[in-house]
């Protein structure tokens, strides 16, 4: 096993990892940015190494200052966290270059999923349900205009190399095929530098719904059950549900069987989770992730594993000491995403916390480096806390959710804390009766009145 791991991240994804570290003897490299020398993960670290200036291209994706914080504290492995440097595939190689271990997937799968056609391709060969559309990139306006019509209107336009909501067009009839078409290629050129596009039949009413899997070295690939991610405002989520209100456990174990056949015979290592869209009764795999995913904590609750632990023993190269079969789901978790930012307009609100109150009580977790006095950087992602609650049942979770957010303070900024608060009173979400439209139209509404 490691003696020493570096966190190449901040903020409460490095607390997290840094707690299972701590749990499992491993001592902890920080890395920060002169803005973060007060943060909690410089504070809670074994050691820290200062990477940079503020700006996240300049410290927290700095590879070279990581690679040397790495070299000069002697760490055996990094964990990347998500966001930053986390589905780099270059990344992976330059730490595997430098003899640590990348703890994460191999830096070939981490390429082959970030291509989205790519990944596509690999997942119809392995037998894994698409949404119908293109075969792969379009070359033409031509072939995009056969494929609409085969697979009918309406249809979307996405980047090869987007994903995330990035660089999606659609067009919802032939009449406005040839523009979308030619600004989904512009702007996949402008952002991405590569203007390959895929076509794919527009689906008006899914839920987004993941399956999170962990393979090791060996062979062995479980699944974890899903989470149902369609509460999202422009493509950010904002709460997540494990399981999904709306599967059976027939559905969950029919989808989890054929993931994990796929992914054992990819040669998948380390922790991914697939994005399906859920529409009528049927799966549609759109993209895969190569990372831990904020999220990650609803699927821990109710499976009663750490990931972070899992990731960093298939590492260190060891087995996996379970089968699916003795994987158990209890109960219902949900997360808040609490952020930083105006609940109504969703404007950043930087600033000083003045108090701080994490609530607690049996099946409530926070997951969160905010203290009382700490002031929140312009600079970084706005998310703060999250409040991650478990029940016995969905409707055990959403009380305890509620008396859990009624506890919670944090005075001195504005944060999403009100709005999550409406969301959880909200009679169709305590039927769990949304599709990933409904939270557009709920701020709406609430903006509104
Ligand atoms: C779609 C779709 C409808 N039909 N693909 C957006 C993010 C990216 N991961 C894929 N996305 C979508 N792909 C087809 N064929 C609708 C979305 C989508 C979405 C997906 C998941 C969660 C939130 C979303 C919000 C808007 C659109």
């Amino acid at each position: 096993m490691f003696g020493k791991v570096l966190i190449a991240n901040r903020g409460e994804i490095a607390l997290r990892v840094h707690r299972a570290c701590q749990e499992m003897g491993i001592r902890t490299v920080a890395v920060h940015s002169t803005a973060d020398a007060s943060a909690m993960h410089v504070r809670l670290a074994d050691e820290s190494v200062c990477i940079g200036p503020p700006p996240a291209r300049d410290s927290y994706l700095n590879t070279a200052a990581i690679l040397s914080a790495a070299a000069i504290t002697g760490a055996d492995a990094i964990h990347p966290g998500y966001g930053f440097l986390s589905e780099n595939a270059r990344f992976a190689e330059m730490v595997e270059a430098h003899g640590l271990a990348f703890i994460g997937p191999s830096p070939e799968h981490i390429r082959m999923m970030g291509d989205k056609v790519a990944a596509k391709e690999a997942m119809r060969r392995l037998g894994v349900p698409l949404v119908p559309g293109s075969p792969g990139a379009l070359s033409s306006l031509e072939e995009a205009r056969a494929v609409a019509a085969d697979v009918g209107y309406p249809v979307l336009i996405k980047a090869a190399a987007g994903g995330g909501g990035r660089g999606m067009k659609v067009a919802r009839g032939e009449a406005e095929l040839e523009e979308a078409y030619r600004v989904a290629r512009a702007e996949a050129r402008a952002a991405f530098g590569d203007d390959s596009v895929y076509l794919e039949k527009y689906l008006d009413r899914p839920r987004h719904i993941e399956l999170q899997v962990l393979a090791d070295t060996h062979g062995t690939v479980v699944h974890f059950g899903e989470r149902d991610c369609s509460l999202q405002r422009r493509h950010q989520k904002l709460v997540e549900e494990a399981g999904s209100p709306a599967l059976s456990a027939a559905e969950r174990d029919a989808l989890g069987g054929t993931v994990t056949r796929a992914l054992a015979e990819l040669g998948y290592r380390n922790a991914g989770t697939l994005e399906f869209l859920w529409q009528d009764g049927r799966f549609a795999f759109i993209e895969m992730n190569t990372r831990l995913q904020v999220e990650h904590p609803v699927t821990e609750m109710v499976c009663g594993i750490d990931l972070v632990k899992e990731q960093i023993r298939i590492a260190a190269g060891e087995r996996l000491g379970y089968r699916q079969s003795d994987i158990r789901f209890h109960g219902h978790a949900i997360e808040c995403r609490i952020t930083a930012e105006d609940p109504e307009t969703f404007a950043p609100c930087p600033g000083r916390v003045t108090t701080y109150h994490a609530p607690g009580g049996l099946g409530v977790r926070v997951d969160s480096a905010l203290y009382s006095g700490y002031a929140v950087p312009p600079h970084y992602d706005s998310l703060v806390a999250k409040l991650v609650v478990h029940g016995a049942t969905r409707a055990e979770a959403i009380a305890r959710l509620r008396r859990a957010l009624d506890e919670m303070v944090v005075d001195g900024i504005r944060t999403t804390l009100p709005l999550h608060r409406a969301i959880v009173d909200d009679p169709e979400f305590r039927r769990g009766d949304y599709t990933i439209h409904w939270l557009e139209r709920f701020v709406a509404r609430r903006r509104a009145e």
